[in-house]
């Protein structure tokens, strides 16, 4: 038996299942909204081409509108100052957007304090407990925030001073850029910190992963259906010629 067929018969059997960890792609999917003068990307919409109609009698169709940053997305190296000369997210080596996916629950953390960065303290006392992290794996950022995923304002969760989400120190984003990972997953509308642009460097996961070619996967769901380690992630975003970024669809693999 190969790794393939054994994996297929597990998938069969019941004894492997496919977690989505996508979130749904709509005109109500939230996107992140930068303050003035920065410009901001426009939400989905579908403009339809056909509807079985006189346009189309047989077939329905849209034409799509959307950023490359829109709901669950992959940021490529070239979104960023410091990944500029870097990958596009076409030439993305596939062996990077498929790996082992480790999910670092932080939940409660989060759920008690909105804005919670993960510090270096938190990623080595999880190597102490857990050992390294392995080489290419994706590392999931579990901080529950998935559950405000229906309700753009709880998302956002803004005051006078900005959005407050949960994220990474800029010295944490510096630990996970110096590790042997893949990339870096989370549940809110990008990988920094609702309130990483008052950061030294501003959005610093943003600088130091895709400085590093490292990548990033946003507002993913689900994360609490995987174990802590022993799950295959697979992200798959559209090979966009030039493209900061995309929409991507994401599963991971999980032994029942
Ligand atoms: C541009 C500027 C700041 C941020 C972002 C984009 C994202 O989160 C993104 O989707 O890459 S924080
Ligand atoms: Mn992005």
């Amino acid at each position: 038996m190969t790794a393939i067929t054994g994996l297929l018969a597990a998938l069969a059997s019941g004894d492997a299942e496919i977690v989505d960890v996508t979130a749904p792609l709509s005109p109500q999917t939230p996107i992140l909204q930068l303050p003035p003068p920065f410009a901001n990307t426009i939400p989905l919409s579908l403009e339809k081409v056909s509807e079985f109609d006189e346009d189309g009698p047989f077939w329905g169709w849209n034409n799509i509108h959307t950023g490359e940053h829109t709901g669950t997305h992959l940021d490529a190296p070239k979104h960023w100052a410091t990944g500029r000369d870097g990958h596009s997210v076409d030439t993305i080596a596939p062996s990077r957007l498929i790996g082992p996916a480790v999910v670092l629950d932080f939940s409660a953390e989060a759920t008690a304090d909105p804005d919670f960065l993960l510090e270096p303290a938190h990623l080595d006392g999880y190597v102490a407990e857990h050992g390294p992290l392995q080489e290419g794996a994706w590392l999931l950022f579990r901080t529950g925030w998935s559950s405000r995923g229906a309700d753009p304002v709880a998302f956002t969760n803004a005051d006078e001073n900005g959005p407050h989400s949960p994220g990474v120190s800029a010295a944490g984003a510096q630990w996970l850029a110096a590790s042997g990972i893949s990339g870096f997953g989370v549940e809110t509308v990008g990988i920094d910190a609702g309130q990483a642009g008052g950061m030294q460097p501003p959005f610093p996961v943003h600088h130091h992963l895709l400085g590093a070619d490292k990548y990033g996967l946003t507002q993913l769901q689900n994360l609490d259906r995987l174990p802590r380690t022993g799950a295959l992630l697979v992200a798959a975003p559209l090979p966009i010629v030039g493209g900061t970024g995309s929409p991507a669809r994401a599963f991971a693999i999980v032994p029942a």
